[in-house]
């Protein structure tokens, strides 16, 4: 009798999901033009850093061994549905009891620091470099700040309600302070200590969501 009665129950609540003697798809999906949901991207990277003129090139390179350690490392992260982006860093190594600044830029680093070129901005601003809060914040940009703990270890998570634009987002500098809000300052972290190129929002290199 039990037995009947739990096989009685399971059906009548899946009806109640789904109209009997249909499946759901034909009569509550609704078509959605494939542009609005971007393909989901799952990307980790990580680094160790090098001085520019290292033998063998790394993908992260450090221009101030003072602050940013040759042999330190730096892990990224990118997880991306929908319109929204996660953006996760996490740095072992560094300087203990520090704060940093540091920011998604718009190119691969280089052997100079400014290589990097500017910000990664959602909305552009048309003077740049930009330090006008409306579009020099954190909502606007990717910023990443951090303070290191006693062993040099800190980890920063940003959240976004849009996507990079192919191609658009290449690099995380890591700057000599933590980042600047003010007018005329906005955006601004001292001087670019290291950077380390990845490939954000790119196809070829990422997890297992993705669609090729
Ligand atoms: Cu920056």
């Amino acid at each position: 009798m039990t037995i009947a009665t739990a096989m009685n129950t399971t059906p009548a609540t899946a009806a109640s999901a789904t109209p009997a003697g249909t499946t759901s798809a034909p009569t509550t999906a609704v078509p959605v033009p494939i542009k609005s949901h971007p393909r989901p991207v799952w990307l980790h990277a990580h680094g160790r850093f090098a001085p520019p003129t290292a033998h063998i090139r790394s993908n992260a390179v450090t221009y101030d061994q003072k602050r940013v350690h040759a042999g330190a490392r730096i892990a990224v992260g990118e997880f991306a549905r929908h319109h929204t982006t996660m953006v996760a860093l996490r740095v072992t190594g560094l300087s203990p009891g520090r704060t940093y600044g540091a920011h998604v830029h718009t190119k691969p680093c280089g052997a100079k620091p400014d290589d990097s070129g500017p910000h990664y901005q959602h909305r552009k601003d048309r003077h740049q470099p930009s330090t006008d809060p409306a579009y020099a914040n954190p909502r606007n940009e990717v910023w990443l700040d951090f303070k290191t703990d006693r062993r040099g270890y800190a980890a920063a998570l940003s959240r976004h309600d849009w996507r990079f634009r192919q191609g658009a987002a290449r690099s995380v500098v890591i700057h000599e302070h933590g980042t600047a809000r003010s007018p005329g300052k906005a955006g601004t972290a001292g001087s670019r200590l290291a950077c380390f190129t990845v490939p954000f929002e790119r196809s070829g290199l990422h997890g297992p969501f993705s669609r090729h």
